[in-house]
């Protein structure tokens, strides 16, 4: 099984999930500080001031990439370092770790792939009202600038936003992340907002010069029961309603507006439901339909829901009353999420339907489990599994016509799981966290050799 010439391959991380060095050259303090150092938030109260000391160790980590033959790496810049206050000046103390990370990348011929926002929001933008606030949105803009003014000579693959649904749902939604707001309104709004400062951001670099941009969503097919076993069982017209319901708020809310320039029926109902829609501004949806040159794809798990007439809406899914979100039949990794390969091919080929024309990568694939270390060694067959059946439902999309360019595992390095704390590990490298001894599990020596054979 050949994947196509010039498919990129390589894993993917995030600036407060490794880096450490919180206090460092001048960064300022970011949501997930403050959230993380509140007690209760986090699993065994674990924060990202040390991490993987990253910071530090960027040198060593990107030689193994090399040795693991890492074509491509994506990692996401760390706002507060940029902009220690969200606004003004660049420091130029922060900007310079991201300089001398993308030479030494560059000098292993591994692709920087930047990410600018992986959820650490400066606190002191929080503190005007964060993605509930429009301005937060031009600062968002301005800060992508400060930090292509310094890469943009080197770095051509950018990725505006890491999973917005995220941010705003489990950020101002559910609390389970930071900011840690429970508002469904406000969940709303910061997905608007996060969806126009992705628009002004891309178009900010492409004036920049920027070769290509991508907005990375957290996608996932939603299924009825059945559907996960039987991709060809027919939902009853409730169930059907509600699959078509929850799709649109996980994925279609993001996607439509930039690809379409409009929002679905369900999102717009939704958000009258919960404080209307005021704050979508006439020109909105112009902006954030810039033109973008690839979807990013994060998949893990598919959704899966049925309809339950008087079922209240979830906190994180302002919208989906009447639906109630549930388990699947099949394996599930540490963090208990269902393994289902096919999930991938049956999402890749809707996502090529709906949005056609636009290249696809899979920015994000991988899964958790409780790995050991035995003499030295990280024996992680389920890992190598759980890769191996997503790299084949890949290919299987590519035969369907889905113009998926590239594949990106999480995670390179075990790291800090947010609310999970280290408590989960993601890594196909193994990372001690009282040493920082690194080892690459047999996932990475077999992620190696995928590469080297540009297939399975
Ligand atoms: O660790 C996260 C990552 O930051 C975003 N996507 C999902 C991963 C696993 O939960």
């Amino acid at each position: 099984m050949i994947f196509p010439e010039n498919f990129v391959w390589g894993a993917a991380t995030a600036s407060y999930q490794i880096e450490g060095a919180v206090k460092e050259d001048g960064r300022g303090q970011s949501i997930w500080d403050t959230f993380s150092h509140s007690p209760g938030n986090v699993a065994g109260g674990d924060t990202g001031d040390v991490a993987c000391d990253h910071y530090h160790r960027y040198a060593d980590d990107v030689e193994l990439m090399r040795e693991l033959r890492l074509a491509a790496y994506r990692f996401s810049v760390a706002w507060p370092r940029v902009q220690p206050d969200g606004t003004g000046p660049a420091n130029p103390r922060g900007l310079a770790f991201y300089d001398r990370l993308v030479d030494k990348l560059l000098s292993a011929e591994i692709v920087p792939y930047v990410t600018l926002y992986h959820w650490d929001l400066p606190q002191a933008l929080e503190d005007r009202g964060g993605w509930t606030d429009r301005d937060t949105a031009y600062r968002f803009a301005e800060y992508a600038q400060a930090v292509h003014d310094r890469l943009g000579d080197r770095v051509h693959h950018w990725a505006t936003l890491n999973e917005p649904w995220v941010s705003a749902f489990l950020g101002y939604g559910n609390g389970v992340h930071a900011p840690g707001r429970r508002d469904p309104g406000d969940a709303m709004r910061a997905a608007h907002h996060l969806l126009l400062g992705h628009g002004l951001a891309t178009a900010r670099l492409r004036e920049l010069g920027a070769r290509s941009v991508m907005l990375v969503v957290n996608s996932a097919p939603v299924l009825t029961p059945a559907q996960v076993n039987d991709p060809d069982a027919r939902p009853d017209q409730a169930d059907a309603a509600g699959v078509e319901r929850v799709h649109a708020l996980l994925t279609r809310q993001f996607l439509d507006p930039v690809i379409h320039g409009r929002y679905p029926a369900q999102v717009l109902e939704a958000a009258e439901r919960n404080g209307g829609t005021g704050h979508v501004k006439d020109g909105d949806l112009r902006a954030i339909a810039a033109p973008i040159d690839q979807i990013g794809i994060n998949y893990y798990n598919p959704c899966v829901v049925e309809a339950s007439p008087g079922e209240p809406a979830d906190a994180a899914w302002p919208g989906s009353e009447g639906v109630r979100f549930g388990g699947a039949d099949a394996p599930t990794t540490a963090m208990g999420w269902p393994i289902v390969p096919d999930g991938l091919s049956r999402l890749l080929v809707r996502l090529s339907h709906d949005y056609p024309g636009v290249p696809l990568m899979v920015t994000e694939n991988g899964a958790a489990f409780d790995d050991v270390v035995e003499n030295g060694r990280v024996h992680d067959a389920d890992r190598v599994s759980y890769l191996d059946g997503h790299l084949r439902e890949a290919h299987r999309a590519i035969e369907a016509g889905a113009d998926l360019r590239g594949y990106l595992v999480w995670s390179l390095l075990d790291n800090f799981e947010w609310a999970e704390g280290y408590s989960r590990r993601f890594g196909i490298v193994h990372v001690d966290y009282a040493t920082q001894a690194r080892v690459p599990k047999d996932s990475a020596l077999w992620f190696r050799d995928v590469i080297t054979r540009n297939g399975l």
